[in-house]
């Protein structure tokens, strides 16, 4: 069986972060790891507090996992602090990892910032350049790239920005953009874009299931173009299906 990890934040909901992504992976058949980077306290209604994981004991889950299982893929998600994120990076390289997906997670669905100082500067320096592929929204596209989005010329103009960081491909995930949700797809040569049916209405964890998808399918296998299509098609099939389990935001049933 393909395995794939998970490193991002704890989300007791199970709508985003490392629950969220170990679901995901169980339903496309792959097999789940997960190591937490931070702790989140949050509902439906939104994130409380967070507690990131000490710098040294985060150095061990890792290495402890890793010198006994090597994972087909992985992706990142909130990884909250610098520090962190400098580990994730030296750990990737020590241990060849390959097929790394990174959900550059800035700010929760209900507006939190999941994110301390420094780390934009962080992850694209140290964390970008080693991705096969990076998942950042619309928002988080015009934060790493300055540039403010507002058609889809300008997504194209960040997409290729944000590839100059270094990461072979870049997909922006357009769902937070007025009108159609559009996923532009760009691997340095050709542009692809992903039209799709958008949903009204706020749903907690969709940049979460997006990248967990293209994780398990480079798990599987799959090219970058086959991946981002079925993650497109996977989160739209779990939002059309979506619960209210409390009294906020929609959780895809994934
Ligand atoms: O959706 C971004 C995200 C990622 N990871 C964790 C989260 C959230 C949003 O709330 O809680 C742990």
């Amino acid at each position: 069986m393909k395995t794939a990890l998970t490193i991002g934040g704890s989300d007791p909901t199970g709508g985003a972060g490392v629950q969220a992504d170990l679901k995901t992976f169980k339903s496309l058949g792959v097999y789940g790891l997960s190591i937490p980077a931070a702790l989140t306290a949050q509902s439906t209604e939104g994130v409380i507090d967070i507690h990131d994981i000490p710098p040294v004991f985060f150095t061990e889950q890792i290495e402890t996992l890793l010198r006994d299982i090597h994972p087909d893929a992985l992706k990142t998600g909130m990884l909250y602090a610098s520090e962190t994120i400098s580990i994730v990076s030296e750990k990737v390289k020590q241990y060849s990892l390959k097929n790394l997906v990174i959900d550059p997670v800035t700010v929760s669905s209900s507006g939190a910032s999941l994110v301390k100082d420094s780390v934009l500067e962080t992850m694209k320096s140290y964390l970008f350049p080693l991705a096969r592929i990076i998942t950042p929204n619309i928002h988080e596209a015009s934060l790493f790239t300055g540039i403010n989005i507002q058609d889809e010329e300008d997504i194209k103009k960040a997409a290729v920005r944000l590839r100059e960081f270094g990461p072979q491909t870049v997909v922006i995930t357009g769902g937070h953009l007025q009108g159609k949700a559009i996923d532009l797809l760009f691997d340095g040569d050709d542009f692809l874009s992903l039209e799709g049916k958008r949903l009204e209405g706020e749903y907690h964890g969709t940049g979460c299931v997006f990248s967990s998808v293209v994780t398990a399918s480079f798990a599987l296998d799959l090219d970058v173009k086959e991946a981002v299509i079925k993650a497109k098609d996977f989160v739209f099939r779990a939002m059309r299906s979506a619960i209210s389990p409390g009294k906020g935001m929609k959780i895809l049933n994934i």
